[in-house]
């Protein structure tokens, strides 16, 4: 879309899955003259990711590898100010980074399960926020308030709870409360605040939730065709480039043959 030429878009979890994909989309929509900060724990992956994008669409598109625990506030903080003077007015944050670890019911949940979903999933993505929201509230010489998109990847899993899912489906609803708070709070700017809320996309996720078990993660997509990142990566790519008076404002994306995140219907 002609409107992102020229923008700045930060992904964060763009080593893997729906963050990959989503930084691999807007090159290709925008290739001319976008730049992309992709940002994760893996380094050396998001170099590979930077070089595939260059390959597919060429030098047109400025590629930023950076490497960031969202997890870590001090690393959070750190990170606007180190960006590279040319990267740091940034007009798109994706809020992707996220992730699951285990199926235990209440009585079993390890504490550092946890401690690790709220503080990604949760506390990562506020303070993601909150680095770069300066950022938007002062564009335009801070006229109207300010712009910019925060686009948040929530999950079906923060609208409903479902059994051995319940401290990520918290996490998840967490999520989608403090992105209806942030809309409302955000109503005289011109800063756009969007949820997508995928239902199941075949990424790394089921692995990691399994802790690297892959024969555990290929049995969650057995016999169902779910989502690819790229379905997810389209949606979070046409919600940036809509005409800035429109806010895709909350979306539930699934497979054809899925209707709640445990009602799907498999093909034995
Ligand atoms: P993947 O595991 O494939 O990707 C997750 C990404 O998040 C990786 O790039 C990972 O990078 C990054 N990440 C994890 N922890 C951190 C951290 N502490 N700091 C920075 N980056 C981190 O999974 P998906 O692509 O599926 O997940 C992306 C988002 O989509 C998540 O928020 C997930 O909850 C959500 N989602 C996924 C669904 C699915 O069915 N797959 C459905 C609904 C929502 P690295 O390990 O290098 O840090
Ligand atoms: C991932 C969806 O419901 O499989 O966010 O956990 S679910």
């Amino acid at each position: 879309s002609k409107r992102l030429e020229g923008k700045t878009v930060l992904v964060t979890g763009a080593s893997s899955g729906i963050g990959k994909s989503v930084a691999q989309e807007f090159a290709r929509t925008s290739p001319k003259s976008l730049k992309v900060i992709i940002t994760a724990r893996r380094i050396d992956t998001l170099k590979t990711v930077a070089a595939e994008i260059a390959k597919e669409v060429g030098d047109g598109v400025k590629v930023l590898p950076v490497q960031l625990d969202i997890s870590k506030p001090e690393e959070v903080e750190r990170f606007v100010p180190n960006l590279p003077a040319e990267f740091r007015d940034i007009d798109v944050l994706v809020n992707n980074a996220g992730l699951v670890r285990g199926m235990d019911r209440a009585p079993d949940i390890k504490a550092e399960d946890m401690e690790v979903m709220f503080a990604t999933n949760v506390t990562g993505l506020i303070n993601m926020t909150q680095a770069v929201m300066p950022i938007f509230l002062k564009k335009n010489g801070g006229q109207d308030g300010g712009s910019g998109d925060i686009i948040n990847i929530g999950s079906i899993a923060g609208r409903e709870g479902y059994a051995g899912g319940s401290i990520y489906c918290a996490t998840k609803a967490a999520v989608r409360s403090f992105t209806e708070a942030l809309r409302r709070e955000l109503i005289a700017s011109r800063v756009r605040v969007i949820e997508i809320d995928p239902g199941q996309v075949e990424t790394e996720f089921s692995v990691v939730r399994f802790y690297g078990d892959k024969a555990k993660a290929d049995a969650v997509y057995k016999g169902v065709e779910a989502l690819t990142p790229d379905d997810i990566a389209e949606i979070v790519v046409f919600a940036a480039g809509r005409r800035e008076n429109v806010v895709l404002a909350d979306s539930l994306v699934f497979p054809n043959h899925q209707a709640s995140a445990t009602i799907m219907h498999r093909k034995s």
